[in-house]
Order: structure tokens, then sequence, then C-alpha cells
């Protein structure tokens, strides 16, 4: 009897010392991916489009019966947690998205979404008030014509991720790329200090593209301010002309349902960014998983 118990203990003891290990081990390719990482997708905050869609994926390749669960924390708190588990080697799965800087710093891979969890093509939309062409068409031709590629966005998130103040990073971006300021801006009448409110969600992409066009605004005599806030409050302040514009709407799928409340009350100017691409995402060294189906213990 004291015997079983011992080896009860010891048995248990060596499992638990077994599961923890094996969170920190080396991705290894021969043991299901699950148990390695105890079913978990690292996720950002609970209010991120890319949730709903995560959520969307666990559901559609039928992961719940493995127990896979998304865990929320925030852009920041994923980001770290990869860096570490890179720097080891380790097995880990995330919510990611470019452009974003993690893409240019790590070798990651979107995982592939044959069920399309995320949706097809995304892009991002420049959103204004409904009077804003009335009443301030400078900016607004300007807001209109904003548009620039992921590699430029990429340039300005790099140096931002590098510690440089957004507002210096874009002014210099602007500096280097006479170009693209002049298209924007190029023929307009200026203005004797109007103001321009933006609103932005302070995801790294979109500190970015709202830094750089309200300078674009202020060269043309504008008295800018940008403020941060969640994403519902976001378009409701453009939706209620308490902003003028935002370059922050992630559409047709990762802001779907704001767009669909409030497309009544903005107007759309359109893409200001093609080519944005969310969905699963995991580093390259995970040679054989490389579609959302392949977290299914088989
Ligand atoms: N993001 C960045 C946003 C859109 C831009 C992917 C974190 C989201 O998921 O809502």
């Amino acid at each position: 009897m004291k015997k079983l118990n011992l080896c009860l203990l010891v048995g248990g003891l060596s499992l638990f010392l077994a599961s923890c290990a094996s969170i920190l081990q080396p991705y290894d390719a021969k043991t299901p991916l699950g148990e390695q990482i105890n079913y978990t997708i690292t996720g950002i905050d609970a209010g991120a489009g890319i949730m709903t869609g995560a959520e969307k994926a666990i559901d559609l390749y039928d992961l719940s019966k493995d127990n896979w669960q998304l865990q929320p924390s925030s852009t920041a708190a994923m980001t770290s947690t990869l860096d570490k588990a890179i720097k080891d080697k380790r097995p880990i799965v995330v919510t990611g998205w470019t452009p974003h800087w993690m893409f240019t710093k790590y070798d990651l891979k979107f995982l592939d979404d044959p069920k399309g969890a995320f949706g097809k093509a995304e892009n991002i939309h420049t959103i204004v008030r409904k009077d804003l062409k009335k009443e301030e068409p400078t900016a607004y031709t300007i807001l209109d014509r904003f548009y620039w590629t992921p590699e430029e966005m990429a340039d300005v998130m790099l140096q931002v991720n590098d510690g440089i103040d957004p507002e210096v990073a874009a002014k210099e971006w602007l500096k280097k790329n006479p170009d693209q300021l002049n298209k924007w801006t190029e023929g307009l009448e200026k203005v004797d200090g109007n103001s321009i409110k933006l609103t932005y969600v302070a995801w790294d992409s979109e500190i970015a593209s709202t830094n750089v066009v309200a300078l674009a605004l202020q060269k043309m005599g504008y008295k800018t301010t940008i403020q941060a806030m969640e994403i519902q409050p976001m378009w409701a302040s453009v939706a209620t002309n308490a902003a003028d514009a935002m370059v922050a709407a992630w559409l047709p799928n990762t802001a779907g349902i704001f767009y669909q409340d409030y497309k009544d009350d903005i107007e759309d100017l359109g893409v200001n960014l093609k080519g944005a691409k969310l969905g699963l995402v995991v580093p390259t060294y995970m040679e054989n998983i490389n579609s959302i189906e392949d977290l299914k213990t088989k």
C-alpha cells in the first residue's frame, strides 16, 4: 500500500515535470503541436477583429475538440512572447498580420486558411465625417489621395519599433519621400490654421499612417491633433463628427461589423493601403505546420 502511494506520487510528479518541461523545449516535429504548446494560440486584445477571426478558425477547423483555445493579451505581450519563443526555437502560434514589423524582424509564415476564417483580400480604408468635403475641401482631398504601399508603411513602423518617436519617424519618412507628399498635396489651396482631428487605434500600423497623414495636413496649413482610442469609439467619433477622419479601417473583414453599424453616417474614401493580411502565424522553423488544418491532432 505504502509502496503504491509512493509510485503514484513519483509518477504524478514526473508527468507534471514532463509537461512543464515540454513547454520550454524547442519545436519537435514528431510530437503533436498542441501537446507542445498546451493547445494555446497567443492572441492580442480581445476587441481586435483578428481575435474574431481566430475564434472563427477554431470553430471552422474543429479545433475545439482538441481544446484549442485563444489566449487574449495585447499586441506588445504577443510580440514579446513571440520574440522569446523564437530565441529558443520553441513552438508558438500567434494571431499575426501584415503590414507589421514582426514580418520584417522574424522569419514567419501565415498558415493556409482554406476555409477562409480570416476572409480573403483585406485593405485599409480612409473614413471621413460626412460634411468634411464641403467644410474642409483641402483636407478632404489630401485624405482622399492618401495612398501608400505596405513597404512604405513598414519603413515608418520599423523606425518606431527601434524607439524613434512616431512623429519624428513620420517627418523623416516624408522628407525621404517628397514625391508621395507632393502627390497628396499638389495643386491644393493652403489653409490658415484650420483644425483637423484624426482618431486612430494605437496599432503599430496606424501609429505610422496617422502620424504621416497628420504631417501632410500640417504642410498645407492645418493644425492637426491625433487621438488614440479603442476601435468602436474610433468609428463612432467619425460618425458623430467628434473627429474629422481616420485612416485605420481594416476592411472588408476585420472591422466589417463597425462598417455595417456606421456606414450611413460616414464617408468611405476607399483604400489607402492595398494588400493587408491577417491570420494564424508561426515561425518558419515549424516546417511541417503549414495550414490551420495542421493544428489538429490526427
Ligand atoms: N490589427 C491591426 C487590427 C487591425 C489592424 C490586426 C490588430 C484588428 O485585428 O482589429
